[in-house]
């Protein structure tokens, strides 16, 4: 694994995202936080590891986050563990529900994953999410130091970095979008003051990074028509200073998926379910429930496979996972709804005694399941509408280390861009995701084997460290003297 080093120029790193890397658990002896793991999480640990040390001890790695209730009673040493100091950031209920909820999941999730019919456009939201942002400001400014790097984390924080900027204007600060940034076209549906004041958050950052090149694209172009600033290559230029706009892709830890799936555990694991399933074919997906997966269409596909392939009945085995997610919410409610009658439909109509077309599940799955099953499939199939990034195609192909399986990959996710070696398809032409599952199940070894050494190799040079050290790179270079921008 290339050796990414953390820029020497800062002093500690503050990260901030909308949720803490951390659940709390109840037990006897009152609540205590458990670390989640997850790519974010990864990225900032290794980063961890190469900030040095402070007083003999390694230095610990400071995450603001929303803290739930819970976290108001405790000893602030249950906060903070061997890699990170937990800063919990309270909000009132109603204006979590507003900012989280409401602003948030119900308008610029919609919104910027191009389903404007879903957007709800709440002035009380707006109001919410400008305090919710505010509080993240207060405890920042209370935390930060000169020379630490603050950096910022996703769609629900966009206000942000320009609220600490006029609260520190010399901070050092960056700012990660996690999903997609639409065109103009979209971004002009926002009232006036909520788009002026949305993309002016972000530029308070010395950097703003997206996962590929369009959306940095579709941002700029936004601030001309938005702010009317003035850009030079991929600096926007401010009176007193520039802002950096770049792509970074997003990408996984390499050899922990490579590694991990050679496990004892996971090969038991995926033996027990090659059994299971009759020694079936198998076809994988998994992802959050959400409109923006495709989940309905991807069904459809599979159905059309199946009426035009019938020498796979009996043959083959759907194993589709989807893992709980804002299922409180009507639109959610409705899909999950609609995915199940599908899938009952499809069972219903090819099925047997002996053979379900489709094993589905509404339920997490453990790391372990999770990696059994990337490796245990001959098809992976991830159909999103639209996905800024999509991990999951990355970590199934960083945990092929057999060199087999094919995947079958969604035009309309960010990965696709990098991931050029997969089956790329259009989600809403089922016929061109029923010939894909084809195209997958058929297709030679060494075909297989070229295209997934390929793409792994892409990732093993491409891995979150990567990511997260270009990102923080950017920032130093960001902060170098430079001679003044001048524009006509
Ligand atoms: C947003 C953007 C962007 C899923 N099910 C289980 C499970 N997972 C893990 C996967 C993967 C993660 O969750 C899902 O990541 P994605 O990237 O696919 O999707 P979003 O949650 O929508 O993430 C996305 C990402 O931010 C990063 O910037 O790529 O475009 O929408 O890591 O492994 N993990 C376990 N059990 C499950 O059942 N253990």
């Amino acid at each position: 694994q290339t050796n990414h080093t953390m820029p020497q120029a800062f002093n500690r790193l503050i990260i901030v995202s909308y949720r803490l890397p951390f659940t709390v658990h109840q037990t006897s002896d009152g609540p205590v936080l458990h670390q989640n793991s997850g790519g974010l999480v990864s990225a900032v640990l290794s980063m961890a590891e190469r900030l040095g040390q402070t007083d003999g001890q390694p230095t610990k790695i400071h995450w603001v986050g929303h803290g739930e209730s819970v976290l108001r009673e405790v000893d602030p040493a249950v906060l903070e563990n061997e890699a990170f100091v937990a800063h919990p950031v309270f909000l009132d209920e109603a204006v979590n529900q507003g900012f989280y909820e409401g602003f948030s999941n119900n308008l610029l999730w919609p919104l910027f994953h191009y389903f404007p019919s879903y957007a709800s456009f709440q002035e009380a939201d707006f109001a919410h999410y400008q305090q919710a942002n505010g509080h993240f400001r207060d405890v920042l400014t209370n935390l930060a130091q000169p020379g630490d790097l603050i950096w910022i984390h996703d769609f629900q924080l966009m206000l942000l970095p320009e609220l600490v900027r006029q609260a520190l204007p010399d901070a050092t600060i960056g700012y990660f979008f996690h999903i997609p940034f639409p065109t103009y076209e979209i971004v002009k549906l926002l009232p006036r003051l909520w788009r002026q004041q949305l993309i002016q958050g972000a530029l308070g950052a010395d950097v703003v990074g997206f996962h590929t090149p369009d959306y940095g694209q579709h941002f700029l172009h936004s601030v001309a028509e938005v702010l009317n600033l003035p850009i030079l290559e991929q600096r926007v230029v401010l009176p007193d200073r520039s802002v950096l706009v770049r792509d970074f892709p997003i990408s996984v830890d390499f050899t922990k998926f490579d590694g991990s799936a050679q496990t004892d555990t996971v090969t038991s694991i995926r033996q027990r379910y090659q059994r299971l399933l009759g020694h079936n074919r198998l076809i994988f997906s998994v992802d959050r429930l959400d409109y923006t997966k495709g989940i309905t269409y991807r069904l459809q596909g599979y159905e059309r496979f199946l009426t035009q392939y019938p020498d796979w009945h009996n043959k083959v085995t759907f194993v589709m996972t989807v893992v709980p997610s804002r299922d409180q919410i009507g639109q959610y409610q409705e899909l999950k709804r609609e995915i199940e009658e599908t899938v009952g439909r499809i069972n219903g109509r090819f099925g047997g005694i002996g053979w379900r077309p489709i094993v589905y599940t509404y339920a997490s799955l453990t790391f372990t399941e999770l990696l059994a099953l990337y490796t245990a499939c001959d098809v992976a199939l991830i159909t999103p509408i639209r996905d800024g990034m999509n991990l999951v195609c990355k970590e199934f192909v960083a945990s092929r280390y057999d060199q087999r399986g094919a995947l079958v990959l969604s035009e309309l996710a960010g990965a696709a861009q990098e991931l050029t070696d997969a089956i790329i398809i259009n989600p809403t032409d089922t016929q061109e995701v029923a010939d894909a599952i084809q195209q997958g199940l058929t297709m030679p070894e060494p075909e297989q084997a070229l295209r997934m050494n390929q793409m792994r190799h892409h990732l093993q040079n491409h891995n979150v460290f990567r990511w997260s050290h270009d990102f923080l790179a950017a920032i130093a270079d960001s902060q170098a003297p430079r001679p003044a921008l001048e524009t006509n």
